[in-house]
C-alpha cells in the first residue's frame, strides 16, 4: 500500500481542507506532516463552517485515525482551544487522534520572538502569521527545541526554563523583555491537557499501517510556493511544504509515495509579503477578493488576488510529481467576461520564458497572458461535471494541455456537494 499526498500548488489557501474532507472517507488514516497553527483548513458541510489549524481534516469521520506527525510544530494552547471547539460540536476528537512524540513544541516565547523579529524587519517583514512558526523551526534545526514527548520527562520544567533563559537573551538583542507571564500559565495548563492524549512514535504506526494494507492520506499545509527551499524565499514558511516533506515529516520512505493530488485555485491568492507576478491591484482583484471571500482563515487578513500563473504551477507540479490536479473555487470567475491565464513571463529582451527565476526582481519579468472567454453562467448550483458550460470545459482543457496533468476534480462552491469529479 502507498501513502497518497495532497499538496497545495500555490501560496496556500487553495482549498486543501475541502478536498481532504471529500477524499477522507476512502482512507483509514489522515496525517499532517508539516506546519502548525499557521494553517487554516476550512471545511464546510451541513451548512456549517469548520476551520482546523493543527488537527488533521479527517477528524469529522469517526472511523478515520488522525495523526499529527513529527514534522509538525504544535502549539498546545491552540490545540486545547481547537479540541474544545470540536467538543462543542460534539466531535470527540480524542478518540481517533494520535500525536507524534517527535513533533516540535511551540512555546509562548516563540510567538513573542516571531512578533519582535517581524517588527524589527519593518517594511521588509515576511508577513508571518505570528504563530511562532519560524522561531520554533529554528530551534528544531538548531537542535535546541522541545518536542511533544519531552512533556512526559521528569525534568521537562528545567528544560523549559533553560530555553526561556536563552530566548530572553534573543529578545534582549531586540532590546525587549520577554513578556509571556500570562501565556505561560495557559501553556502549562495546556501541557497537562496534552498529556491526556495518545502521544506516540507515529512513524511506527504509519509503517505498520502500510504493511497491514491501510490507506493513508498525508495532508499538506500552506503551499508549494511557500516551501523553505523552492518557494519565493525569504517570503516563505519555515518547513518543507512539498511531497518530500511528507517523507521526513511522517517517517515514510519515498518508495511508499502513491498518488499526489495537486490542489490549485482557478486564480491565485497570497497573504503576507513577497513576489506575486500576476497580482491584480485593480477592480478585478477586488472583485475576486469579494466574490471569493479571500480573507485569511487564521488571521482574517485580506488576501492579495490575481490571475492564474502557469509557470509557477508547472514548477510546483514538477517538484511534487503531481499525478492528479484539483481545481478549486472556479465559481468565483463565473461573472467574468474574459479570463486571463499567465502562460509565460516576458523578459526585458522581449523573449518569453516559463522558468521560475531564483528571485523575482521588481519590474524584470512581466506576465504574458492568453485571454480565454468567460462562461458567464452561475455554476454554483451545478452538481455534475457534464453540466458545466462549454467555455468552462475549454478553460479546463487549456490548463490540462499546458500543465500535462489531468484535472480530476473541479470545485464550484464551498459545500461538499459542489465538488465535481470528472
Ligand atoms: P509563517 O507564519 O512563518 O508560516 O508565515 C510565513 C509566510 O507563509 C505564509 N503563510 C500562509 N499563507 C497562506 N495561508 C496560510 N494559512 C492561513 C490560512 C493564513 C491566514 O489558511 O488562511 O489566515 O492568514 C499561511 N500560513 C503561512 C504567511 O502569510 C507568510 O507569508
Ligand atoms: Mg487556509
Amino acid at each position: 500500500m502507498a501513502v497518497d499526498i495532497l499538496i497545495g500548488l500555490q501560496w496556500g489557501d487553495e482549498g486543501k481542507g475541502k478536498i481532504v474532507d471529500v477524499l477522507a472517507p476512502t482512507y483509514d488514516i489522515v496525517a499532517r506532516f508539516q506546519g502548525g497553527p499557521n494553517a487554516g483548513h476550512t471545511l464546510e458541510f451541513d451548512g456549517t463552517k469548520h476551520v482546523l489549524h493543527q488537527i488533521p481534516s479527517g477528524i469529522f469521520h469517526p472511523h478515520i485515525i488522525n495523526i499529527i506527525g513529527n514534522g509538525v510544530v504544535l502549539d498546545p494552547i491552540i490545540f486545547k482551544a481547537e479540541m474544545e471547539k470540536l467538543a462543542a460540536r460534539e466531535v470527540d476528537a480524542g478518540k481517533n487522534l494520535y500525536i507524534s512524540k517527535k513533533a516540535a513544541l511551540i512555546l509562548p516565547s516563540h510567538k513573542f520572538i516571531d512578533r519582535v523579529s517581524e517588527e524589527a524587519l519593518g517594511e521588509n517583514k515576511i508577513g508571518s502569521t505570528l504563530k511562532g512558526i519560524g522561531p520554533t523551526y529554528q530551534d528544531k534545526i538548531g537542535r535546541s527545541g522541545l518536542r511533544v514527548g519531552d512533556i512526559l520527562l521528569g525534568d521537562f520544567n528545567e528544560r523549559y526554563k533553560r530555553i526561556i533563559e536563552r530566548h530572553q537573551k534573543t529578545v534582549s538583542f531586540y532590546q525587549r523583555d520577554l513578556d509571556i507571564a500570562e501565556q505561560e500559565k495557559e501553556f502549562f495548563q495546556a501541557i497537562e491537557y496534552l498529556k491526556t492524549f495518545r502521544l506516540v512514535d507515529s512513524e511506527y504506526m504509519i509503517n505498520q499501517a502500510l504493511k497491514a494494507g491501510k490507506r493513508i492520506l498525508a495532508e499538506g499545509a500552506q503551499g508549494s510556493l511557500l516551501d523553505i527551499d523552492f518557494g519565493t524565499y525569504p517570503f516563505v514558511t519555515s518547513s518543507t511544504t512539498l511531497v518530500a516533506g511528507a517523507c521526513t515529516g511522517l517517517g515514510v520512505a519515498p518508495r511508499h509515495i502513491g498518488e499526489v493530488y495537486g490542489i490549485f485555485k482557478a486564480y491565485c491568492t497570497r497573504v503576507g509579503s513577497g513576489p506575486f507576478p500576476t497580482e491584480l491591484l485593480d477592480e478585478i482583484g477586488d472583485n475576486i477578493r469579494q466574490s471569493g471571500h479571500e480573507f485569511g482563515s487564521t488571521t482574517g487578513r485580506p488576501r492579495r488576488c490575481g490571475w492564474i500563473d502557469l509557470p509557477t504551477l508547472k514548477y510546483s507540479i514538477m517538484l511534487n510529481g503531481v499525478t492528479q490536479l484539483n481545481m478549486m473555487k472556479a465559481d468565483v470567475l463565473d461573472a467574468f467576461e474574459e479570463i486571463k491565464v499567465c502562460t509565460h513571463y516576458k523578459l526585458p529582451s522581449g523573449e518569453l520564458t516559463d522558468i521560475v527565476p531564483h528571485q523575482f526582481v521588481e519590474g524584470e519579468l512581466t506576465p504574458y497572458y492568453t485571454t480565454l472567454p468567460g462562461w458567464k453562467v452561475n455554476t454554483s448550483n451545478i452538481t455534475s461535471f457534464g453540466e458545466l458550460p462549454e467555455a468552462f470545459h475549454k478553460y479546463i482543457s487549456f490548463l490540462e494541455d499546458q500543465l500535462q496533468v489531468p484535472i480530476t476534480i473541479v470545485s464550484v462552491g464551498p459545500d461538499r456537494i459542489s465538488t465535481l469529479r470528472k
